[in-house]
C-alpha cells in the first residue's frame, strides 16, 4: 500500500467506526492532511464500507448549492455524496436520535431518473439528465458531520461523504407538471417553522445543479442507474434535529414526513 492509499484507507476506517458508533473524531489531533482527489477516494472507501455490509447505493446528493449552506458552513465549492438504503427513511417514518452525533435537518428537492446514466460518458450532457427525469419532489435530508463540533473543511466533508447520514423523499410528481423555480419551502419542527426560503436558492433553480452533477460525476467516473435519486441540496440553512415531527412543504410540489425519536 502506498502513503496515498494508507491515508485513504486510515481516514475512511476513523469516518466510517464514528458514525456506527455515534462518536465524533476530532481531525486535529494525528489527522493526515488529504487532497480533494484524497478527499474523495477516502469517500469510495467509505462507501464501500457500507457495502460490504450489505447497502446499496441508491443515488447522489449535492452539496453547497445554496449561498445559505455555504454561509452556514464557511465553504463555497459544490461536493458530492453517495446515497445508500440504509439511509432511506420512509415517508412518514421515525428516525433516532441516539443512532446520530448531532443530527441536523434541510429541506431538499429530490429527483428521480429513470433510466440508467453513466455519467463518466463523455457523450451524456445535460439535456440527456432532463431528458432522463421521471419524478421530483420535496424532501428531509438528515446530515450528520462524524467531526467534533459539526465543524469541518472541504476535505473534510468529502471525506465523510458529505455529512450524509439518512434521508427521507415525499411523494413522485411528474416533472412535466412543475415549474420547479421559484416555489416557497418551509420546513417545520414540532409544529414551528424552523427555516424558510425558495427552491431559487438552489442555484437559482434546482435544475441549475444538473451540469454540476454531470461536471462531478464525470470527474469521479459515477454512474446513476436507472431508478436512482439525486437530492439538489438544501435551500436554507441546517437546524439542528430534536424530538418531533419534521415537514418539509415544497409549495406546489409537495411534503416529506419525518419524526425524530
Ligand atoms: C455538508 C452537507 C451539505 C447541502 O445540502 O448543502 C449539504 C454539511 O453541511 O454538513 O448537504
Amino acid at each position: 500500500m502506498s502513503a496515498h492509499d494508507t491515508a485513504v484507507e486510515l481516514v475512511a476506517s476513523r469516518l466510517d467506526e464514528a458514525q456506527r458508533s455515534a462518536t465524533p473524531v476530532r481531525p486535529q489531533e494525528d489527522w493526515p492532511h488529504l487532497s480533494l482527489d484524497q478527499a474523495y477516494a477516502a469517500q469510495a472507501r467509505l462507501v464501500e464500507r457500507r457495502r460490504e455490509r450489505g447497502e446499496q447505493e441508491v443515488g447522489l446528493k449535492l452539496g453547497f448549492t445554496s449561498e445559505a449552506k455555504m454561509r452556514q458552513m464557511g465553504i463555497d465549492e459544490l461536493i458530492i455524496g453517495v446515497l445508500t438504503d440504509g439511509m432511506q427513511v420512509p415517508d412518514g417514518g421515525s428516525v433516532d436520535l441516539a443512532a446520530f452525533v448531532h443530527p441536523r435537518v434541510e429541506p431538499e428537492v429530490a429527483f428521480r431518473f429513470g433510466r440508467d446514466l453513466d455519467l463518466a460518458d463523455p457523450a451524456l450532457q445535460v439535456a440527456d439528465l432532463r431528458a432522463a427525469l421521471t419524478g421530483v419532489a420535496a424532501g428531509i435530508e438528515l446530515i450528520d458531520s462524524r467531526y467534533e463540533g459539526f465543524s469541518f473543511d472541504l476535505p473534510r466533508v468529502v471525506a465523510d461523504n458529505t455529512s450524509a447520514a439518512a434521508f427521507t423523499i415525499g411523494p413522485w410528481v411528474d416533472p412535466a407538471g412543475v415549474e420547479l423555480g421559484d416555489l416557497p419551502v418551509t420546513l417545520t419542527i414540532a409544529g414551528e417553522v424552523a427555516a424558510a426560503g425558495t427552491t431559487a436558492a438552489i442555484l437559482g433553480h434546482p435544475l441549475s445543479t444538473l451540469p454540476h452533477l454531470l461536471a462531478l460525476g464525470r470527474r469521479l467516473g459515477l454512474s446513476l442507474p436507472a431508478g436512482s435519486v439525486v437530492l439538489a441540496g438544501a435551500a436554507t440553512a441546517a437546524v439542528p434535529l430534536l424530538t418531533g415531527d419534521v415537514v418539509v412543504r415544497v409549495a406546489g410540489l409537495g411534503e416529506a414526513h419525518l419524526t425524530g425519536i
